[in-house]
């Protein structure tokens, strides 16, 4: 299979996801601006909403949306089941997860990397809206366990780790939400976590 991937982006998500399985795959950078990939092809044909991450598959078939692509990625991979034939609600936690931080965290991300201007009202109220949900991702930790569904890693720790690492490159400190910190510094550390950092030229 082969992922599109901008570095640093939510793409970073599968990436990570792939190199914790040691499965085979191909990467390929895609610039979102000029919509082209590495090897020159128009991204359009990837996926006509431009942007990343998409996984395609051996047959030719893509499969777009962070949501959908690590859930695919959870049921595929090894060591990432989150499917216990129905006898509790894990899977479900899962895309719970999933949703919260693809609408929410994510989103509230968002204004800091739109390119637009902002006057000073509109600045606090993204500041204000960012420090909330992050406020709401440190209650998800609250509980207890190393990791969003308890000790095992997941597919949405993931995707959290990613996000919440946006936050060094808008300057926002995480030292007022501990748990938070902790948190991200834990993934940082997982080797699979240095080595996509580094193949996405984020570390040395
Ligand atoms: N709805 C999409 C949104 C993905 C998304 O926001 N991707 C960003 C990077 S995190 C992107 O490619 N943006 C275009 C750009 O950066 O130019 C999903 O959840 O997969």
């Amino acid at each position: 299979m082969k992922l599109f991937y901008k570095p640093g982006a939510c793409s970073m998500a599968a990436h990570i996801l792939l190199n914790e399985a040691g499965v085979d795959y191909q990467l390929e950078k895609v610039d979102t601006d000029a919509g082209t990939t590495e090897n020159g092809a128009s991204y359009a044909t990837t996926n006509p909403r431009g942007y990343v991450p998409a996984l395609e598959f051996e047959n030719g078939e893509i499969l777009t949306e962070n949501v959908a692509v690590l859930q695919w990625l959870s049921e595929q991979l090894p060591g990432f089941a989150s499917n216990d034939n129905g006898s509790s609600l894990v899977k479900f936690r899962q895309l719970e997860l999933l949703s919260f931080l693809s609408s929410e965290l994510h989103k509230a991300f968002n204004p800091y990397f739109s390119g637009k201007e902002f006057n000073a009202d509109e600045k606090a109220a993204n500041s204000k809206k960012l420090n909330a949900t992050i406020s709401q991702f440190e209650v998800l930790l609250a509980k207890g366990g190393l990791y969003l569904l308890g000790d095992s890693f997941s597919v949405a720790d993931a995707y959290a780790f990613v996000i919440l690492n946006w936050t060094n490159f808008i300057g926002v400190s995480l030292a007022d939400w501990p748990e938070t910190e902790a948190y991200v510094t834990r993934i940082q550390t997982r080797p699979a976590a240095q080595q996509t950092l580094k193949e996405e030229g984020l570390a040395a």
